[in-house]
């Protein structure tokens, strides 16, 4: 190992970023940490390929290596998911959505997505995307009674605007998505349905969300979240035409070289949650969200639709007169790393707004159960109540080190 000697700056920087990873409690929905196979193929060899093409049918010579690496993450893929087809070259979740408006889509056509502040995606028809700008968006959102998605009133609109593409999926909807009904929906107009099961893949693929197979046209995913492979993107289809399309949006369409050291990854991210330990894994991530939700509960949090049946809480902060960004501050502040949410009918800008989002994906790989979460739950109202007293932020601080040690990571990993 020669970084520290040949660019101690970034040496230090990475060490440093460790060190912190190892030392906070990581709340942050979206993040979990990868095993230690998935970071050696991430910093393998398979970095130095070019590879434009799909195996057999590259733009290069000497794939023979990298063909196989690709074809055993796209079998794995399917068997993962009980898909027929996947592309595993996105390089992220937002290239694997924008492949699926290039290949379906003209622009200015018609899409009908979940606002981003009701707990959607950038992605899926944000004005301020990509997705947004070059087509014509309708959103709906959930109900402001129950934070619940309202699959009437999504027909009723999807029938009123007749958008071509109907999204399903979410980045902050702490709730079970019922993908059979938007399918429903989706056949009443003629409409494709795209999923993006970015957030819960990790909980589909270990049975413990419904699967969108079944239902959608294609679905999207990111590999890094509940998932738990490296930072990166997946297409997934049952309809060989519709993969043919999304092959060619993907390349040439919107991506050049694929990654190969990451598809090596994903292959090692998908074996691994195939394995009953996954399994397992991902069934305490869920009982981890619930015993959360219910200890802040009881400490007198305001929760967006009371409750969760995955992986996210969402917090409305205003019950402590707080907004999100005051409530995300102070949780640094203590040792712990969630962020600030918009939540449903939000008053506050996307900016500052009135939630805190966390999820238990990472802390779960840490192996932390129900008394973590009791114990974490406390911390985290006690500081946001009592922000104004250093002396017990400080304290929380160092309970949460504490906490951390007794759950180590990267036991491989280079030390200074
Ligand atoms: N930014 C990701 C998240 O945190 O959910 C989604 O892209």
């Amino acid at each position: 190992m020669s970084l520290s000697i040949n660019d101690s700056k970034i040496y230090q920087v990475i060490e440093s970023e460790r060190q912190r990873q190892l030392s906070t409690l990581e709340l942050i929905a979206s993040e979990n940490f990868v095993s230690e196979d998935v970071l050696e193929a991430m910093g393998s060899v398979m970095t130095n390929k070019y590879a434009e093409g799909y195996p057999n049918k590259r733009y290069y010579g000497g794939c023979e290596f990298v063909d196989i690496a690709e074809q055993t993450a796209i079998e794995r893929a399917n068997s993962l998911f009980g898909s027929r087809f996947a592309n595993v070259q996105p390089h992220s979740g937002a290239q694997a959505n924008a492949a699926v408006f290039f290949a379906l889509l003209q622009p200015g056509e018609k899409v009908m997505g979940m606002n981003l502040s009701h707990g959607g995606h950038l992605t899926h028809g944000s004005p301020v995307s990509m997705s947004g700008k070059w087509f014509d968006v309708v959103s709906y959102g959930v109900r402001e009674d129950t934070h619940l998605i309202d699959y009437d009133e999504i027909e009723a609109l999807a029938i009123k605007e007749k958008p071509k593409l109907l999204i399903a999926g979410t980045s902050a909807y702490p709730r079970t998505i019922d993908f059979k009904n938007f399918r429903i929906i989706a056949d009443r107009i003629g409409a494709a349905l795209m999923v993006d099961m970015a957030h819960i893949a990790g909980l589909v693929a270990a049975g413990y969300h419904p699967s969108p197979m079944p239902y959608a046209h294609v679905v999207t995913s990111t590999t890094h979240k509940t998932l738990r492979g490296p930072r990166g993107g997946i297409l997934l289809a049952n309809n060989e035409e519709m993969i043919k399309q999304l092959n060619k949006s993907v390349f040439p369409g919107i991506q050049g070289g694929p990654l190969m050291h990451i598809i090596a990854a994903k292959a090692v991210a998908f074996k691994e949650a195939m394995q009953s330990s996954f399994r397992e894994y991902a069934k305490q991530v869920i009982k981890n969200a619930s015993i959360l939700s219910k200890e802040l509960q009881k400490e007198g949090a305001i929760l967006v639709s009371g409750g969760t049946d995955n992986h996210i809480v969402l917090l409305d902060v205003r019950a402590w007169n707080l907004t999100g960004k005051e409530a995300e501050s102070i949780l640094e502040r203590a040792g712990i790393t969630a962020n600030k949410n918009t939540i449903p009918y939000d008053p506050q800008s996307p900016f500052t707004t009135s939630g805190i989002r966390i999820g238990t994906a990472a802390l779960t790989t840490r192996g932390m159960k129900e008394e973590e979460m009791m114990q974490i739950a406390r911390i985290i109202a006690n500081v946001l109540k009592n922000r104004e007293n250093s002396m017990l932020v400080e304290k929380a601080r160092m309970e949460a080190e504490e906490i951390c040690k007794r759950f180590p990571l990267f036991q491989q990993a280079i030390t200074i």
